[in-house]
């Protein structure tokens, strides 16, 4: 639980693009807790959403954030609902430094314009979705972040730079 660095923010903000350049700067590990998911299920997010539904998705989630949380020295990427989970929370804010990679809807559209692989946006209206998610997510995302990152630029040695600043300035991150 030392020196690890956990980011949220929602889907297509950026989390695995940053996590893996922090990682590699900072020297430590780079794990996206999508990915854990689906490594231990062997299926992808969007057939566990099918067959199990939502809520099953959550607590396989929020296991997986528990087990990774304990770890020592990573960068975690947390997939865009974690933070529902109250636990999950507490965890996250605990066991590490919380950054919150806060993305424009318009960026977020176009990053993920040609994902197949983000069941919630299957809709009609993806726009509306994740208008919805970010009203119901923005007041739970700042309150579990020790620092927040505005992703309006896209330029990611920019981003990186900008957290290892922010985190010199907490002790102990
Ligand atoms: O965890 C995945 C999954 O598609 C659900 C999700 C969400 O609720 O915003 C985000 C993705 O990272």
């Amino acid at each position: 639980m030392q020196g690890n660095i956990f980011l949220v923010g929602l889907m297509g903000s950026g989390k695995t693009t940053i996590g893996r350049a922090l990682a590699k700067k900072l020297n430590k590990r780079f794990i996206d807790s999508d990915h854990e998911i689906e490594a231990r299920t062997g299926v992808s997010i969007p057939v566990i959403f099918e067959v199990e539904g939502e809520a099953s998705f959550r607590q396989r989630e929020a296991e997986v954030i528990n087990d990774l949380t304990a770890q020592d020295g990573i960068v975690l990427a947390t997939g865009g609902g974690a933070i529902l989970n109250e636990t999950s929370r507490r965890f996250l804010h605990e066991r590490g430094t919380v950054i919150y990679l806060r993305a424009g809807i318009n960026s977020i559209l176009q990053r993920t314009r040609h994902d197949k692989n983000r069941p919630l946006l299957r809709t009609a209206d993806p726009r509306k979705k994740l208008e919805e998610l970010e009203a119901q997510r923005e007041p739970l995302y700042q309150q579990v972040a020790h620092i927040v990152i505005e992703t309006g630029r896209p330029n990611i040695q920019f981003l990186v730079q900008s957290i290892l600043t922010q985190l010199a300035l907490i002790p102990g991150a």
